[in-house]
């Protein structure tokens, strides 16, 4: 069936959905803390603009285009990244099979200038699917 994805079943199944508003600057919290190793899927949908002026992009963003003034200056601009602590991850093709570095609250970030929100466009919607044991809290 066309659209229709299968995902490995790695996990025993909790999906939550997060919506990311594209022109909040602050991050997206999910409020969930895992033990570090836990095994975490994450899918992406959506499409944004970091500026009026370019196309819509998807979860990674404008490939290869880097700002200095970005939560994430070394991932592109107009990324979907998740934050743990002070460590990004991209989503890159906005699909992540991903071990959290550490226990902290994990957060979702659009990659934009910092004061650069208000002008933006576009939402994602992120799945995470994990295993109830491993939550920290
Ligand atoms: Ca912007």
């Amino acid at each position: 069936m066309a659209g229709t994805t299968i995902l490995p079943r790695l996990h025993k199944g909790v999906k939550q959905v997060f919506h990311v508003d594209v022109t909040q600057g602050a991050p997206r919290n999910t409020g969930l803390n895992f033990r570090p190793g836990a095994q975490i899927h994450i899918v992406s949908d959506g499409t944004a603009k970091y500026d009026p002026s370019v196309e819509a992009f998807g979860p990674s963003g404008c490939i290869g285009m880097h700002r200095a003034n970005t939560p994430a200056p070394n991932e592109n601009i107009g990324a979907l990244l998740v934050k743990t602590g002070s460590i990004y991850t991209p989503l890159s093709g906005g699909r992540l099979d991903w071990q959290p570095p550490t226990d902290d609250n994990l957060e979702l970030v659009y990659n934009d200038t910092w004061n650069g929100y208000a002008n933006n466009f576009g939402s994602f919607d992120v799945t995470i699917e994990y295993d109830q044991a491993d939550l920290m809290s």
